[in-house]
């Protein structure tokens, strides 16, 4: 049997591990990579193949003064409409917006034109857990543990199992 110290260790280190893994599997994606936010982007292909989670972040780097970041519903973000309902809005250039939830959010550039021009950027915000990553590996003592529970488990199912055809 596992002394109680020792199952208090294993519980930590597997905390330990999942806790890395939460902070490791969140990213910061950078908007258009080193071309930044700028004109045309929805022409850039830039979100083929991403995955963005709830609790990433997006990044826009671009001149400020010379764009913006508006957060926008559906509708205004086809109608490239400036004057809707803004969810969120940035313009210092160096602009980071959490991820917070599911589902898809709409960015475009409010300078006269821009969107119009493709200054605009749709994305489809997964749930994190679903996200994917580097599995953890626990340290060399868990898998021994798991197995001597595992078999202690199947021994103990094994005696009942006995018991039960024996009477
Ligand atoms: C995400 O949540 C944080 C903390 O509540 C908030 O400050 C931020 O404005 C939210 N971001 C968006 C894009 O809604
Ligand atoms: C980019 O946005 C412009 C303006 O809204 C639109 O006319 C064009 O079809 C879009 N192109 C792509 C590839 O989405
Ligand atoms: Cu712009």
């Amino acid at each position: 049997m596992a002394h109680p110290r020792q199952v208090v260790v294993l519980l930590a280190a597997i905390a330990a591990v999942a806790c890395l893994a939460s902070l490791a599997s969140a990213t910061q994606w950078m908007v258009g990579d080193n071309a930044g936010w700028s004109p045309k982007f929805n022409e850039s292909g830039w979100t083929d193949g991403k995955k963005f989670a709830v609790g990433d972040t997006l990044k826009f780097m671009y001149g400020k003064d010379a764009h913006t970041v508006a957060r926008v519903g559906k509708d205004d973000f086809a109608a490239c409409n400036l004057q809707g309902n803004q969810l969120g809005f940035w313009d210092s250039g160096s602009d980071v917006v959490q991820l917070n939830s599911t589902g898809k959010m709409w960015f475009i550039c409010t300078k006269p034109g821009h969107c119009l021009n493709g200054m605009k950027l749709v994305i489809d915000v997964q749930d994190g857990a679903s996200a994917p990553g580097p599995s953890p590996s626990p340290d060399s003592s868990a898998p021994v543990s798991y197995a001597a529970g595992g078999a202690l488990a199947a021994a103990g199912a094994a005696l009942v199992a006995a018991a039960a055809l024996a009477f």
